[in-house]
C-alpha cells in the first residue's frame, strides 16, 4: 500500500492523468530507441502495450513478486506490483539505466531496488529467495490445479500439506468435482494452448452454435484475442443480434459436445444479470453472464485448416483436454462483455480506476453508468466505449497491459 501511496504523488502534481517523461532529447543528435521523450499514463487504458515487451527480465521479476504477494494475502503489494510491471510492459525501450525509471509513476524505492539489482546482477536475489518460500512454492504447485484458488491452497497448507504429491497421497481428503478433474488431466492443462487448439476450438463451437442459431456472434475473446500465440485456456463469448434467442444456446452446445463425445467436465453458471443494476464497484468482480467452464476433449489429429498438431507429445493419443469458457450475453450487453472478457485483466483494471476517477462514470462488463447524467451509455462496439470514456481507441493486441 505504502508503493502505492508513494508512487502516486509525482503522477498527480504532475498532470492529472498523463506524466510525461521528458529527457533531454536536443543534446543527443543520434538518439538511440531508448527512453528520450517517452509519455507514460499511469492508467494502462492510455498506453499501447503489445506482446513485445523488451523488458521481460523485469516484468518477470514483478509478476512474481505479485503472485508472491497474492499468495501471502496483501493485495495492495499485488496490485502496486500488476501496476508497475505492467508499465514497464508499455515501454518502447530496455531499461539499461537507473535514470530512465527514475521518474515513471507507480515505480517505489522498493521496486527500482530490484531493478538496480537486476541491471547491476542479472538477476535479483530478493525474488529469488523469496521464490524460494516454502509457502510460495506449494502455493504455486497447488495453484496449478484447475478448481484450487486461493482458499483451498491456504486450507490445504494450513493441514501440511505441501505438494501436490502429498495430496495425491491423501486418499481420505475430499475434493470437488473440478479439482479430480484437475488433478485427472493435470498435464494437459498446465500445458499451454496453443493458437492452433485455439482456433480449432473456435471452430468446433462455431459450427455447433450456428445449427441453432445461424445469426449468432461467436468470438474468440480473452488472451488469444490480443494476438497470444499460448494461453491457459480459450475464452469465446456468444450473443445474438435476434433478442432473446442466445437464451438456449449453451446448454444445446454442451448436449452436442456430450453427445459426440467432447466434454471431459462442464460447469455450467446460469445468468443473475439484471438490467437496471448499477455496475459493481468491485473492481475483480465476475460478471453476472449466463456461463460455463468446460474441459473439451480436443481432437489433436488435425486442425481445421489441415495443419498436423502435436501439442504435448502425446504421440498415439488423439485428444488433448482443455480448458474452454463460454459466456453468453444478450446483444444490447455484447460490447461491453467483449471488452471486458479481452482483457487484459490489468488492462480491465486500469480502465475501471479510469472511468471511476476521471470520468465520474462506471464501467463493468454489462455497463457504462454515467454518474452525472444517471444514464446508461449504449455501445454497438468497443470504439464507442472508447469514445464515451473520450480515450483514443486501443486494438485488443495493444491492451497486452
Ligand atoms: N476477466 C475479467 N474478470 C474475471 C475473469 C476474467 O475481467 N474475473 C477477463 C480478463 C481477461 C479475460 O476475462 C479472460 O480471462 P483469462 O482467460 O484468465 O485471461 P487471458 O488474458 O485470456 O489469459 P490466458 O492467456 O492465460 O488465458
Ligand atoms: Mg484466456
Amino acid at each position: 500500500f505504502t508503493e502505492c501511496m508513494e508512487a502516486k504523488h509525482p503522477v498527480e502534481i504532475q498532470n492529472r492523468h498523463l506524466l510525461t517523461v521528458q529527457q533531454d532529447c536536443s543534446a543527443n543528435f543520434n538518439p538511440p530507441l531508448s527512453s528520450s521523450c517517452v509519455q507514460v499514463s499511469q492508467y494502462a487504458c492510455q498506453r499501447r502495450t503489445t506482446l513485445q515487451d523488451t523488458n521481460r527480465i523485469f516484468t518477470d521479476a514483478f509478476d512474481i513478486l505479485a503472485e508472491y504477494f497474492e499468495f501471502s494475502e496483501n493485495k495492495g503489494r499485488k496490485v502496486a506490483f500488476l501496476r508497475a510491471s505492467s508499465l514497464i510492459k508499455s515501454l518502447p525501450f530496455p531499461i539499461t539505466a537507473m535514470k530512465e525509471v527514475e521518474r515513471l509513476p507507480w515505480l517505489g524505492d522498493q521496486m527500482k531496488a530490484i531493478i538496480e539489482e537486476i541491471l547491476e546482477e542479472g538477476k535479483s536475489y530478493k525474488v529469488l529467495e523469496l521464490m524460494s518460500e516454502e509457502r510460495y512454492k506449494s502455493f504455486k504447485q497447488f495453484t496449478s490445479v484447475f478448481g484450487v484458488g486461493l482458499k483451498t491452497s491456504d486450507k490445504w497448507y494450513r493441514m501440511g500439506f505441501r505438494t501436490l504429491e502429498d495430496i495425491k497421497n491423501e486418499k481420505e481428503l475430499k475434493l470437488t468435482k473440478m479439482q479430480k478433474c484437475g488433478f485427472l488431466y493435470y498435464e494437459d492443462i498446465t500445458s499451454s494452448v496453443s493458437w492452433a487448439e485455439a482456433e480449432t476450438t473456435d471452430q468446433l463451437i462455431k459450427s455447433i452454435v450456428w445449427k441453432f442459431v445461424p445469426d449468432a456472434v461467436v468470438t474468440l475473446t480473452g488472451g488469444f484475442r490480443r494476438g497470444k500465440k499460448n494461453g491457459h485456456d480459450v475464452d469465446i463469448i456468444i450473443t445474438c443480434p435476434r433478442k432473446g434467442k442466445e437464451k438456449n444456446i449453451l446448454h444445446n452446445t454442451i448436449s452436442v459436445l456430450k453427445n459426440q463425445g467432447l466434454l471431459l467436465f462442464s460447469d455450467i453458471i446460469e445468468s443473475t444479470f439484471v438490467e437496471t443494476k448499477l455496475p459493481s464497484k468491485h473492481v475483480d468482480a465476475l460478471d453476472h453472464f449466463q456461463k460455463a467452464f468446460l474441459i473439451l476433449k480436443l481432437p489433436t489429429q488435425q486442425t481445421a485448416i489441415g495443419d498436423i498438431i502435436d501439442p504435448c507429445g502425446c504421440e498415439g493419443r488423439k485428444w488433448k483436454a482443455v480448458r474452454l469458457d463460454l459466456v453468453i450475453t444478450p446483444y444490447e450487453q455484447y460490447s461491453y462483455a467483449l471488452l471486458g472478457w479481452t482483457g487484459s485483466r490489468q488492462f480491465e483494471r486500469d480502465l475501471r480506476r479510469y472511468t471511476t476517477h476521471e470520468r465520474k462514470m462506471m464501467l463493468d462488463n454489462h455497463g457504462l453508468y454515467d454518474k452525472s447524467k444517471k444514464v446508461f451509455l449504449k455501445a454497438s462496439n468497443e470504439e464507442e466505449i472508447f469514445e464515451h470514456l473520450g480515450l483514443d481507441y486501443l486494438e485488443p493486441w495493444e491492451r497486452n497491459a
